[in-house]
Parts: C-alpha cells; structure tokens; sequence
C-alpha cells in the first residue's frame, strides 16, 4: 500500500492533474466526503486527507509515504527525516513583511526599534530579522494574522501573500519580501527504501507532469 498524505483545498486541488498524470485518480471529494482516507482507482493506492501543518508529520513518521507540503510548512517543522525529490511549482505565494499603511518600517527598522511581529512562521521570522538585526518580540498567532496590526497587538506581520487582495482588504502593506514559495513532494526516507520502485514510479510521473 503506497499512502499519500495531502491537505484540503488549494494544495489538494493543484495536486490532482498530478495524481492523474501518474494514474492516480482521487475517487472521494475531500470537499463533500468526512472520510479522512480516500480511496484511489488504485487499489495499493490511498490518500489521507490531514491539515496543511500536519503533512510533515505524517510523513516523517511514516504515517505516510509521501506528502505534499509547502516550504513554507517545511521550514517551520524542520525537514528531518524526510526526502524531498521535487519543487511542484503549485501552491505558490510569497513569505512577506506586512505593516499598516500608516507605520513607518523603514525608520522603526533604522532607529532600531524593537518591532512586535505576530506569526504562524516563528522559525521563518526569528532568522529573517536576526539576519537583518532587527530585533523582534516574535507574537505566535494560528491564523488571521492580518488583524494583530488593526488592533494593536503587533507592528507587523509575517504571512503568505499571493494576490495580496487580503493585505488590501485590511489596509496593509508589504515591506519585506522574504522568500518566494510553494509546494514540495516529501517522501518517508524508510519508505523509499522498502517500496522503492512504485515511489520512484509516482516521483517520476510528477517530474515529468512538471516538466523535470
Ligand atoms: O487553513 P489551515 O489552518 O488548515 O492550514 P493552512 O492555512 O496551512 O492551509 P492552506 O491549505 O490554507 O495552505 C496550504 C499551503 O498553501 C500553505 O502552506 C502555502 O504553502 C500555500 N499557499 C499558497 C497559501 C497561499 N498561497 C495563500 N495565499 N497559503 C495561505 N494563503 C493565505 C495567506 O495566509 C493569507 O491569509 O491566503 C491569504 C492571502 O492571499 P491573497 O491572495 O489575498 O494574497
Ligand atoms: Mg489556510
């Protein structure tokens, strides 16, 4: 049995024409279904449905064979353990520094202010600033990190921007490009080693879907 394990929503739905390109189709709609182990039109074949955070997790300890992840995940769980064959282009955004239209960064950056940054992306955060000398009171946040500045619980914020309609929305702007992002295939080192050759199968039918 080879288990995947992906997230619900954007990740999920990038990750089909994938599957499909290795023959794999998704029989269940993650969307509609409260299953949380899909069945595939391949019988060896299955898909656990775990959140975003998760995947590493699953895969490191073989709860999973393979998984896919954004970077951005990877860099904040650590990626020991844990074979990265493939940069999947999908899920892509940006990592950034986002303040209120009216804070000034730049000179709070040049006084040296100590900044109050709320985050998910704590590990992200603390060696972007540390490398910049900036020092930071790092505010770990789960979600909706757009409201910290609106209400005063932060200068700035760390998050994932792609359109950046949700920065506009709440009167927020970029300041820092921290790194570009998207999604990897990570794959139980253990895992490859016993079920070697249906692995490399599915690696080298995403590789080439991807153009690899
Ligand atoms: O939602 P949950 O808490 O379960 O987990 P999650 O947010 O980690 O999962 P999910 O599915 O939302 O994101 C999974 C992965 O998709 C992330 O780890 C990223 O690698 C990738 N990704 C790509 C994004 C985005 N683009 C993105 N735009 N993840 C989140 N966003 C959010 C962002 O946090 C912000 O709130 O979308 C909002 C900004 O979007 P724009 O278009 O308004 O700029
Ligand atoms: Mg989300």
């Amino acid at each position: 049995m080879i288990t995947i394990a992906l997230s619900k929503g954007r990740i999920f739905e990038e990750t089909i024409p994938l599957l499909r390109a290795a023959g794999i189709e998704v029989l269940e709609d993650p969307e509609k279904s409260r299953k949380l182990i899909l069945t595939t039109n391949q019988p060896n074949v299955r898909v656990l449905v775990v959140r975003a955070s998760d995947v590493p997790t699953y895969v490191q300890y073989g709860g999973a064979d393979l998984g896919i992840t954004g970077k951005d995940t990877l860099l904040e769980h650590g990626s020991h353990g844990l074979y990265q064959p493939l940069d999947l282009k999908i899920a892509k955004c940006r990592i950034s520094v986002a303040v209120r239209a009216d804070f000034d960064y730049a000179s709070a950056v040049k006084q040296g202010s100590r900044l109050r940054v709320a985050t998910k992306y704590v590990a992200i955060s603390r060696e972007f600033f540390a490398a910049k000398g900036v020092h930071v009171d790092l505010i770990k946040l789960y979600g909706s990190m757009e409201l910290a500045p609106l209400v005063g619980l932060s200068d700035a914020i760390v998050d994932l921007v792609s359109t950046g309609n949700t920065l506009k929305a709440n009167h927020l702007v970029e300041v820092e490009h921290i790194m570009d992002i998207s999604s990897r295939l990570v794959v139980n080192q253990a895992a490859l080693k016993l079920k070697q050759a249906p692995i490399r199968k599915i690696i080298d039918a995403f590789a080439s879907a991807i153009g690899q």
